[in-house]
């Protein structure tokens, strides 16, 4: 799938660029700073639910060094990452259907939830 652990790193590093990018985003929405908006939504988190499958591939045997954030945990507790991988890919997927709904307050909630799912990944798996 990929040439070089380099090119794993990049790729991994990109899917989660692009996911960040479109759920984060919507941060001041999410906070009531700015108003709602159904299609922004409904648009940007089916592009952040998309990219969420992605960046797991980008972690096999090899990629644990270079220019990487990723803790050794990533590989010596590969179930457990799996399991918050899944996480927030679940956490998402449902963000996606709040997303749908047009559901202000749905949206809300969903989000937040999503939120805790990349906080919660990062604090075990990801350095600083
Ligand atoms: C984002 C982003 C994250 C999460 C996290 C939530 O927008 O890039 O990693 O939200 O900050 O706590």
């Amino acid at each position: 799938q990929f040439q070089k652990p380099e090119d794993a790193i990049k790729y991994r590093k990109a899917a989660f660029t692009v996911m960040a990018s479109h759920f984060g985003r919507l941060g001041p929405m999410a906070q009531g700073r700015v108003p709602f908006d159904a299609k922004v939504v409904a648009d940007n988190i089916a592009i952040a639910a998309t990219m969420s499958a992605l960046p797991f591939a980008g972690f096999g045997a090899g990629t644990d060094k270079g220019d990487t954030k990723a803790k050794p945990e990533v590989w010596s507790e590969a179930d457990k990452f799996a399991a918050a991988a899944k996480k927030m890919q679940d956490a998402m997927a449902a963000l996606n259907v709040a997303a749908k709904s047009g559901n202000a307050d749905q949206f809300k909630a969903a989000f937040g939830e999503t939120g805790k799912t990349c906080k919660g990944c990062h604090d075990d798996f990801r350095k600083e």
